[in-house]
Protein backbone atom coordinates (compact mmCIF):
# COMPACT_ATOMS: atom_id res chain seq x y z
CA UNK A 1 0.00 0.00 0.00
CA UNK A 2 0.99 3.82 -0.57
CA UNK A 3 2.67 6.04 2.30
CA UNK A 4 2.27 4.06 5.94
CA UNK A 5 -0.51 2.56 5.39
CA UNK A 6 -1.53 -0.88 6.62
CA UNK A 7 -4.68 -3.07 6.66
CA UNK A 8 -5.84 -3.70 10.02
CA UNK A 9 -8.81 -5.92 9.59
CA UNK A 10 -9.14 -8.20 12.27
CA UNK A 11 -7.10 -6.18 14.82
CA UNK A 12 -8.57 -5.21 18.51
CA UNK A 13 -10.71 -2.10 17.95
CA UNK A 14 -9.70 -0.64 21.87
CA UNK A 15 -12.65 1.77 22.45
CA UNK A 16 -15.28 -1.40 21.69
CA UNK A 17 -13.78 -4.07 23.53
CA UNK A 18 -14.47 -8.05 22.88
CA UNK A 19 -14.70 -6.04 19.09
CA UNK A 20 -12.31 -5.99 16.44
CA UNK A 21 -12.32 -4.25 12.77
CA UNK A 22 -14.37 -5.59 10.95
CA UNK A 23 -12.17 -3.73 7.98
CA UNK A 24 -9.95 -1.16 7.96
CA UNK A 25 -6.97 0.72 7.00
CA UNK A 26 -4.98 2.57 9.25
CA UNK A 27 -2.90 5.86 7.51
CA UNK A 28 -0.28 8.14 7.97
CA UNK A 29 0.08 11.60 6.62
CA UNK A 30 -0.73 10.15 3.04
CA UNK A 31 -3.65 8.44 3.90
CA UNK A 32 -5.66 10.21 0.81
CA UNK A 33 -3.92 8.21 -1.36
CA UNK A 34 -4.12 5.51 0.93
CA UNK A 35 -8.26 5.55 0.49
CA UNK A 36 -8.31 5.95 -2.90
CA UNK A 37 -5.70 2.63 -3.29
CA UNK A 38 -7.89 0.86 -1.00
CA UNK A 39 -11.25 1.70 -2.74
CA UNK A 40 -9.77 0.40 -5.64
CA UNK A 41 -8.66 -2.75 -4.21
CA UNK A 42 -12.17 -3.05 -2.89
CA UNK A 43 -14.12 -2.61 -5.76
CA UNK A 44 -14.31 -6.36 -6.18
CA UNK A 45 -15.08 -7.20 -3.02
CA UNK A 46 -18.23 -7.71 -1.22
CA UNK A 47 -17.75 -6.06 1.69
CA UNK A 48 -14.94 -3.15 1.96
CA UNK A 49 -13.07 -1.07 4.07
CA UNK A 50 -12.36 2.44 4.91
CA UNK A 51 -12.80 5.37 5.95
CA UNK A 52 -13.77 7.21 9.59
CA UNK A 53 -15.42 9.77 9.92
CA UNK A 54 -13.02 10.59 13.24
CA UNK A 55 -13.23 13.76 13.60
CA UNK A 56 -11.05 13.91 16.48
CA UNK A 57 -8.26 12.42 14.24
CA UNK A 58 -8.47 15.10 11.71
CA UNK A 59 -8.51 17.45 13.97
CA UNK A 60 -4.91 16.39 16.03
CA UNK A 61 -3.57 15.34 12.25
CA UNK A 62 -4.61 19.14 10.74
CA UNK A 63 -5.55 17.18 7.70
CA UNK A 64 -9.25 17.41 6.51
CA UNK A 65 -11.59 13.77 5.14
CA UNK A 66 -10.84 14.39 1.46
CA UNK A 67 -13.86 15.53 -0.24
CA UNK A 68 -15.78 12.74 -1.77
CA UNK A 69 -15.45 10.08 1.16
CA UNK A 70 -17.91 8.71 1.87
CA UNK A 71 -18.77 8.75 -1.24
CA UNK A 72 -23.16 8.47 -2.05
CA UNK A 73 -22.60 4.59 -3.12
CA UNK A 74 -21.39 3.64 0.06
CA UNK A 75 -22.83 2.88 3.19
CA UNK A 76 -20.33 3.80 6.20
CA UNK A 77 -20.82 2.17 9.33
CA UNK A 78 -18.44 3.71 12.02
CA UNK A 79 -17.26 0.70 13.79
CA UNK A 80 -16.31 3.11 16.64
CA UNK A 81 -13.42 5.61 17.34
CA UNK A 82 -9.66 4.42 17.87
CA UNK A 83 -7.49 6.12 20.12
CA UNK A 84 -4.28 7.08 19.19
CA UNK A 85 -1.33 8.95 20.95
CA UNK A 86 0.47 10.54 18.39
CA UNK A 87 -0.56 13.26 16.20
CA UNK A 88 1.15 11.75 12.85
CA UNK A 89 -0.70 9.09 12.92
CA UNK A 90 -4.50 8.75 12.27
CA UNK A 91 -6.56 5.76 13.06
CA UNK A 92 -9.72 5.04 10.40
CA UNK A 93 -12.17 1.98 11.27
CA UNK A 94 -15.68 1.42 9.24
CA UNK A 95 -17.24 -1.03 7.54
CA UNK A 96 -18.07 -0.05 3.91
CA UNK A 97 -20.27 -2.26 2.14
CA UNK A 98 -20.77 -1.40 -1.68
CA UNK A 99 -24.30 -1.38 -3.51
CA UNK A 100 -25.39 -4.37 -4.40
CA UNK A 101 -23.02 -5.85 -1.15
CA UNK A 102 -23.88 -9.45 0.23
CA UNK A 103 -24.53 -8.75 3.33
CA UNK A 104 -22.30 -8.56 6.13
CA UNK A 105 -21.28 -11.31 8.70
CA UNK A 106 -24.11 -10.55 10.64
CA UNK A 107 -26.42 -11.33 8.11
CA UNK A 108 -25.52 -14.25 7.13
CA UNK A 109 -26.92 -17.80 8.36
CA UNK A 110 -24.91 -19.32 10.71
CA UNK A 111 -25.44 -23.33 9.46
CA UNK A 112 -23.50 -25.49 11.01
CA UNK A 113 -21.14 -27.86 8.09
CA UNK A 114 -19.49 -30.77 8.88
CA UNK A 115 -16.26 -30.25 10.45
CA UNK A 116 -13.34 -31.18 8.68
CA UNK A 117 -11.86 -34.87 9.63
CA UNK A 118 -8.17 -34.66 11.33
CA UNK A 119 -6.91 -37.95 9.96
CA UNK A 120 -3.26 -37.25 10.80
CA UNK A 121 -2.66 -40.50 13.03
CA UNK A 122 -4.33 -42.63 10.27
CA UNK A 123 -2.21 -41.29 7.28
CA UNK A 124 0.85 -41.84 9.55
CA UNK A 125 -0.15 -45.03 9.77
CA UNK A 126 -1.04 -45.90 6.14
CA UNK A 127 2.07 -45.99 4.11
CA UNK A 128 0.13 -45.29 0.76
CA UNK A 129 -1.84 -42.57 2.30
CA UNK A 130 1.69 -41.19 3.52
CA UNK A 131 3.22 -41.28 0.31
CA UNK A 132 0.48 -39.70 -1.76
CA UNK A 133 0.50 -36.88 1.12
CA UNK A 134 4.52 -36.47 0.26
CA UNK A 135 4.92 -36.71 -3.23
CA UNK A 136 6.98 -34.54 -4.96
CA UNK A 137 5.84 -31.79 -7.23
CA UNK A 138 6.85 -29.24 -9.79
CA UNK A 139 8.62 -26.56 -7.46
CA UNK A 140 7.44 -23.09 -9.09
CA UNK A 141 9.24 -20.69 -6.70
CA UNK A 142 12.11 -20.74 -4.46
CA UNK A 143 13.24 -17.62 -2.44
CA UNK A 144 16.64 -17.65 -0.16
CA UNK A 145 17.01 -13.80 -0.03
CA UNK A 146 20.78 -13.53 -1.01
CA UNK A 147 19.98 -10.73 -2.97
CA UNK A 148 17.55 -7.33 -3.11
CA UNK A 149 16.44 -8.86 -6.02
CA UNK A 150 14.56 -10.95 -4.31
CA UNK A 151 11.99 -8.11 -3.05
CA UNK A 152 10.86 -7.77 -6.72
CA UNK A 153 9.28 -11.56 -5.46
CA UNK A 154 6.31 -9.65 -3.70
CA UNK A 155 4.00 -7.08 -5.34
CA UNK A 156 3.57 -5.56 -2.04
CA UNK A 157 5.99 -5.32 1.28
CA UNK A 158 4.56 -4.17 4.58
CA UNK A 159 6.91 -2.20 6.39
CA UNK A 160 9.37 -1.78 3.99
CA UNK A 161 9.96 2.03 3.92
CA UNK A 162 9.59 2.15 7.47
CA UNK A 163 12.56 -0.47 7.79
CA UNK A 164 10.14 -2.99 9.71
CA UNK A 165 10.55 -5.52 6.87
CA UNK A 166 13.75 -5.66 5.11
CA UNK A 167 16.51 -7.96 3.59
CA UNK A 168 19.26 -8.40 6.13
CA UNK A 169 22.74 -9.34 5.03
CA UNK A 170 24.00 -11.16 7.73
CA UNK A 171 25.11 -14.83 8.28
CA UNK A 172 24.64 -14.50 11.72
CA UNK A 173 20.83 -13.60 10.77
CA UNK A 174 19.89 -16.02 7.82
CA UNK A 175 19.47 -19.54 7.57
CA UNK A 176 21.73 -20.67 4.55
CA UNK A 177 24.01 -17.56 3.23
CA UNK A 178 24.11 -14.18 4.07
CA UNK A 179 20.13 -12.98 3.11
CA UNK A 180 16.77 -13.35 5.49
CA UNK A 181 14.06 -11.82 5.29
CA UNK A 182 13.66 -9.43 8.77
CA UNK A 183 9.80 -8.58 9.59
CA UNK A 184 9.14 -6.68 12.68
CA UNK A 185 5.95 -5.49 14.46
CA UNK A 186 7.40 -2.82 16.52
CA UNK A 187 6.07 -1.29 19.74
CA UNK A 188 2.80 0.46 19.15
CA UNK A 189 1.76 1.44 22.67
CA UNK A 190 -0.66 -2.10 22.62
CA UNK A 191 -1.79 -1.14 19.81
CA UNK A 192 -2.09 -3.82 16.67
CA UNK A 193 1.30 -3.65 14.47
CA UNK A 194 2.87 -5.98 11.47
CA UNK A 195 5.53 -6.35 8.76
CA UNK A 196 5.21 -8.89 5.60
CA UNK A 197 5.43 -9.97 1.96
CA UNK A 198 2.72 -11.16 -0.45
CA UNK A 199 3.88 -12.64 -3.27
CA UNK A 200 1.41 -13.51 -6.71
CA UNK A 201 1.36 -17.01 -8.18
CA UNK A 202 -0.19 -15.86 -11.02
CA UNK A 203 -3.74 -15.76 -12.82
CA UNK A 204 -3.99 -19.54 -13.59
CA UNK A 205 -3.51 -20.42 -9.94
CA UNK A 206 -3.13 -24.16 -8.86
CA UNK A 207 -5.48 -26.24 -6.79
CA UNK A 208 -2.86 -27.86 -4.84
CA UNK A 209 0.12 -25.95 -3.56
CA UNK A 210 2.56 -26.75 -0.84
CA UNK A 211 4.24 -23.59 1.02
CA UNK A 212 7.80 -24.24 2.90
CA UNK A 213 9.65 -21.92 4.95
CA UNK A 214 12.32 -21.61 7.34
CA UNK A 215 11.18 -18.86 10.46
CA UNK A 216 13.02 -18.10 12.84
CA UNK A 217 11.33 -16.42 15.95
CA UNK A 218 13.46 -13.71 18.04
CA UNK A 219 14.51 -15.04 21.26
CA UNK A 220 12.49 -12.25 23.00
CA UNK A 221 9.83 -12.75 20.77
CA UNK A 222 6.39 -12.49 22.68
CA UNK A 223 3.07 -11.29 20.99
CA UNK A 224 1.01 -11.40 24.17
CA UNK A 225 -1.85 -13.02 23.25
CA UNK A 226 -3.09 -12.08 19.60
CA UNK A 227 -1.28 -12.42 16.82
CA UNK A 228 -0.86 -13.82 13.14
CA UNK A 229 2.89 -14.66 12.48
CA UNK A 230 3.38 -17.16 9.79
CA UNK A 231 3.41 -17.67 6.56
CA UNK A 232 -0.27 -18.25 3.81
CA UNK A 233 -1.48 -19.14 1.10
CA UNK A 234 -4.60 -18.13 -0.23
CA UNK A 235 -7.34 -19.00 -3.00
CA UNK A 236 -9.22 -16.37 -5.14
CA UNK A 237 -11.64 -16.31 -8.12
CA UNK A 238 -10.31 -14.14 -11.16
CA UNK A 239 -6.97 -12.09 -11.37
CA UNK A 240 -7.39 -9.24 -9.37
CA UNK A 241 -4.36 -10.07 -6.58
CA UNK A 242 -5.99 -8.30 -3.62
CA UNK A 243 -8.99 -9.95 -3.94
CA UNK A 244 -10.29 -11.38 -0.51
CA UNK A 245 -8.11 -9.00 1.67
CA UNK A 246 -9.62 -6.72 3.91
CA UNK A 247 -12.36 -9.93 4.32
CA UNK A 248 -11.62 -10.73 8.06
CA UNK A 249 -14.57 -11.60 10.53
CA UNK A 250 -16.62 -12.53 7.10
CA UNK A 251 -17.08 -16.55 5.95
CA UNK A 252 -16.01 -17.08 2.05
CA UNK A 253 -19.15 -17.70 0.15
CA UNK A 254 -17.17 -20.47 -1.86
CA UNK A 255 -16.98 -18.70 -5.08
CA UNK A 256 -14.76 -16.37 -3.46
CA UNK A 257 -11.71 -17.09 -1.62
CA UNK A 258 -10.52 -19.51 0.96
CA UNK A 259 -6.89 -19.30 2.81
CA UNK A 260 -4.55 -20.79 5.53
CA UNK A 261 -1.96 -19.43 7.82
CA UNK A 262 0.16 -22.07 10.03
CA UNK A 263 0.59 -19.54 12.95
CA UNK A 264 1.07 -19.94 16.72
CA UNK A 265 -1.25 -19.27 19.39
CA UNK A 266 -0.06 -19.40 23.22
CA UNK A 267 -3.71 -20.08 24.23
CA UNK A 268 -4.10 -16.91 26.37
CA UNK A 269 -0.85 -17.21 27.55
CA UNK A 270 -0.87 -20.80 28.86
CA UNK A 271 1.66 -21.58 26.57
CA UNK A 272 5.00 -19.93 26.16
CA UNK A 273 5.13 -17.55 23.55
CA UNK A 274 4.56 -17.94 20.74
CA UNK A 275 2.27 -20.29 21.41
CA UNK A 276 1.57 -23.90 19.54
CA UNK A 277 1.09 -24.19 15.66
CA UNK A 278 -2.06 -24.64 13.91
CA UNK A 279 -3.70 -23.73 10.62
CA UNK A 280 -5.95 -20.67 11.15
CA UNK A 281 -8.62 -21.14 8.21
CA UNK A 282 -11.25 -19.12 6.53
CA UNK A 283 -13.40 -21.79 3.84
CA UNK A 284 -16.99 -21.41 2.86
CA UNK A 285 -18.04 -23.96 5.30
CA UNK A 286 -16.02 -22.73 8.44
CA UNK A 287 -17.90 -22.09 12.05
CA UNK A 288 -18.84 -18.91 13.54
CA UNK A 289 -17.34 -17.58 16.15
CA UNK A 290 -19.37 -17.08 19.60
CA UNK A 291 -19.27 -13.37 18.99
CA UNK A 292 -21.15 -13.84 15.50
CA UNK A 293 -17.86 -13.22 12.86
CA UNK A 294 -16.63 -15.81 11.23
CA UNK A 295 -12.90 -15.46 12.33
CA UNK A 296 -10.36 -18.16 11.06
CA UNK A 297 -11.27 -21.25 12.14
CA UNK A 298 -8.36 -23.28 14.30
CA UNK A 299 -7.59 -26.19 12.62
CA UNK A 300 -4.48 -27.56 15.14
CA UNK A 301 -3.44 -30.96 16.27
CA UNK A 302 -4.67 -33.53 18.64
CA UNK A 303 -3.75 -31.67 22.24
CA UNK A 304 -1.26 -34.29 22.85
CA UNK A 305 0.68 -33.16 19.67
CA UNK A 306 1.19 -29.67 19.88
CA UNK A 307 4.28 -28.47 19.22
CA UNK A 308 5.35 -24.81 20.60
CA UNK A 309 8.44 -23.51 18.24
CA UNK A 310 11.83 -22.59 19.92
CA UNK A 311 12.67 -18.67 20.11
CA UNK A 312 15.46 -17.69 18.43
CA UNK A 313 15.96 -21.27 16.22
CA UNK A 314 15.48 -22.15 12.73
CA UNK A 315 12.06 -24.12 12.16
CA UNK A 316 11.38 -25.51 8.82
CA UNK A 317 7.25 -25.25 8.27
CA UNK A 318 5.32 -26.13 5.20
CA UNK A 319 1.74 -26.21 4.68
CA UNK A 320 -0.36 -27.55 1.83
CA UNK A 321 -3.57 -26.75 0.60
CA UNK A 322 -5.19 -29.52 -1.69
CA UNK A 323 -8.54 -27.95 -3.48
CA UNK A 324 -11.59 -30.12 -3.61
CA UNK A 325 -13.67 -30.89 -6.67
CA UNK A 326 -16.32 -28.95 -7.11
CA UNK A 327 -19.42 -30.37 -5.40
CA UNK A 328 -17.46 -32.82 -3.12
CA UNK A 329 -15.84 -32.65 0.01
CA UNK A 330 -12.51 -34.10 -0.86
CA UNK A 331 -10.42 -31.09 0.04
CA UNK A 332 -7.45 -31.41 1.96
CA UNK A 333 -4.91 -29.40 4.61
CA UNK A 334 -1.76 -30.54 5.64
CA UNK A 335 1.37 -29.11 7.67
CA UNK A 336 4.68 -30.83 8.73
CA UNK A 337 7.39 -28.80 10.88
CA UNK A 338 11.21 -30.23 10.52
CA UNK A 339 9.78 -32.62 8.18
CA UNK A 340 7.45 -34.40 10.38
CA UNK A 341 3.74 -34.47 9.67
CA UNK A 342 1.96 -32.43 11.95
CA UNK A 343 -1.30 -31.85 10.97
CA UNK A 344 -3.52 -33.85 8.27
CA UNK A 345 -7.45 -32.48 7.44
CA UNK A 346 -9.80 -34.48 4.82
CA UNK A 347 -13.18 -33.82 3.70
CA UNK A 348 -12.59 -30.01 3.46
CA UNK A 349 -15.43 -28.39 1.10
CA UNK A 350 -12.86 -25.12 -0.25
CA UNK A 351 -14.86 -24.05 -3.00
CA UNK A 352 -18.16 -23.89 -4.99
CA UNK A 353 -16.84 -23.07 -7.93
CA UNK A 354 -13.47 -24.33 -10.01
CA UNK A 355 -12.44 -20.14 -10.58
CA UNK A 356 -11.27 -20.06 -7.03
CA UNK A 357 -7.34 -21.73 -6.74
CA UNK A 358 -4.58 -20.66 -4.95
CA UNK A 359 -2.90 -17.67 -5.86
CA UNK A 360 -1.15 -15.86 -3.11
CA UNK A 361 0.74 -16.61 -0.30
CA UNK A 362 2.26 -13.90 2.37
CA UNK A 363 4.61 -14.09 4.73
CA UNK A 364 4.22 -11.93 7.90
CA UNK A 365 4.33 -10.81 11.44
CA UNK A 366 1.55 -9.34 13.17
CA UNK A 367 0.52 -8.44 16.85
CA UNK A 368 -2.85 -7.26 17.93
CA UNK A 369 -1.46 -5.42 20.87
CA UNK A 370 2.44 -4.67 20.12
CA UNK A 371 3.71 -3.92 23.93
CA UNK A 372 6.98 -4.15 22.21
CA UNK A 373 9.04 -4.79 19.25
CA UNK A 374 8.60 -8.71 17.87
CA UNK A 375 10.83 -9.96 15.03
CA UNK A 376 10.74 -12.71 12.81
CA UNK A 377 12.97 -13.98 10.17
CA UNK A 378 11.91 -15.72 7.16
CA UNK A 379 14.57 -17.97 4.69
CA UNK A 380 14.52 -20.35 1.81
CA UNK A 381 11.00 -20.09 1.09
CA UNK A 382 9.18 -22.47 -1.86
CA UNK A 383 6.21 -23.09 -3.30
CA UNK A 384 5.60 -26.48 -5.20
CA UNK A 385 2.56 -28.32 -6.36
CA UNK A 386 3.75 -31.33 -3.99
CA UNK A 387 5.66 -32.13 -0.99
CA UNK A 388 9.19 -29.86 -0.70
CA UNK A 389 10.40 -30.92 2.72
CA UNK A 390 13.34 -29.75 4.62
CA UNK A 391 16.33 -28.46 2.36
CA UNK A 392 18.85 -30.44 1.64
CA UNK A 393 17.15 -33.56 2.59
CA UNK A 394 15.36 -36.09 0.07
CA UNK A 395 12.28 -35.91 -0.69
CA UNK A 396 10.57 -39.31 -0.65
CA1 LIG B 1 19.37 -17.13 2.80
Amino acid sequence: MPGSCRDIAGSREPSTPGKRVLAGIEGGANWPACLSHMEGCLKTKRAAVVIDSDSSATDSSGLPVPAGYPSKDMKLTVMGQMKHSRASVIYLAGLLLLPNAAPGAEAQDAAVFPAPRLVTAETRDNPRALADLRKSGKIFFEDDFESDASLKNYFEIRGLREGNAKRTNDAKLAHTGTGAMQLTAVARDGKESGAGATGWLGPEGYDRVHLRLYIKYAADYDQGNLNHTGGSLAAVAGTDRWAGMGSAGIRPRGDDRFNSRFEPWCDWRKLPPPGYLFLYTYWMEMARDRDGHYWGNMLGPVDSERVVPRRGQWHCLEHMIKANDVGQSNGELAAWIDGKLYIHYQGIRWRSSPDVRLKRFDLGVYVHAAAKNNTVWYDDVALSTGYIGPKGKARD
